[in-house]
């Protein structure tokens, strides 16, 4: 039995796989009229968006947040943790500072996916950059812990990142860090593309999983394309696995017949609570 959020945004997004976006009380709305107990929101700022006046409508609804997602700072603005500018970099931590705040408020967590960007420096320069990435990393990692929040590493497909595709490499990077407030995230659309085994992966990460992301192999919503969820589910129960489930999908056929099909889906594995 596993809780299930669906991804949302308040502003209209570069990043595609969100719905309703552009209309958060939609979003939120049909969400709890579908059967879902949470939602992730989209951020490119925390200031974006009236605090106290979410709150109010998330507890009208009787719905959690489950993660804070904060690429859009990299796909909207261009700002990243393993940019080539310094100035970039600190642009990013003061927006994740602001980001891992508003959790704190939420009792929320904070996705760090594709804010961390891609190295684009010449080879000479990578280690370089990767180390100043570790830094920039580790400054949101000391600050998160300060407010008793938990960050998401998302390990994210090649096309999209060269820092960190695959699960083990997002625990590698879990162990250098060394601290209990960053766990996994792991997206099956990903790992479908990096993994050897989806299964495997999950059962090796175990623990350190801290939330979980849902589309099929095309980012549809699941049971619309060819990954096999049952197995998933079957793999995160072996793992004792009692966290949220999050539907990172695609609006296609149209927003709310992606959401609709998911919570149908994920119903008729039987294993999910509505
Ligand atoms: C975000 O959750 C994601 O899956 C990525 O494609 C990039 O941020
Ligand atoms: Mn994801």
């Amino acid at each position: 039995m596993f809780d299930i959020g669906v991804s949302l945004s308040p502003n209209k997004s570069e990043f595609g796989p969100l719905l309703f976006s552009g209309n958060l009380i939609k979003g939120m709305e049909n969400a709890k009229h579908l059967g879902y107990s949470g939602v992730e929101l989209s951020l490119l700022d925390s200031r974006e968006i009236k605090q106290e006046w979410l709150m109010d409508k998330l507890e009208e609804l009787s719905l959690k947040v489950y993660a804070i997602a904060t690429g859009q700072t990299y796909y909207t603005d261009g700002y990243s943790l393993y940019s080539e500018e310094e100035d970039k970099r600190q642009k990013t931590i003061e927006r994740l500072k602001g980001h891992i705040d508003f959790a704190a408020r939420l009792g929320s967590t904070v996705i760090i996916g594709g804010i961390r960007g891609k190295i684009t420096a010449q080879s000479e320069k990578i280690d370089e950059l990767e180390e100043r990435g570790k830094l920039a990393l580790n400054v949101c990692v000391k600050y998160a812990e300060g407010k008793g929040v938990i960050l998401l590493l998302e390990p994210v497909n090649r096309y999209e990142t060269n820092v960190i595709n695959t699960l083990d490499e997002g625990l590698d990077l879990i162990e250098e860090i060394g601290s209990n407030h960053l766990k996994l995230l792991p997206d099956t659309f990903h790992m479908n593309i990096e993994e050897r085994s989806i299964e495997e992966s999950i059962s090796t990460a175990g623990s350190s999983i801290g939330y979980i992301h849902f589309a099929d192999s095309n980012r549809l919503a699941p049971g619309w394309g060819h990954i096999n969820f049952p197995q998933i589910l079957s793999a995160l129960e072996k793992i004792k696995y009692t966290g949220p489930i999050g539907i990172e999908v695609l609006p296609e056929p149209d927003d709310y017949k992606a959401a609709e099909q998911a919570v149908r889906y994920m119903s008729s594995i039987d294993k999910v609570k509505k």
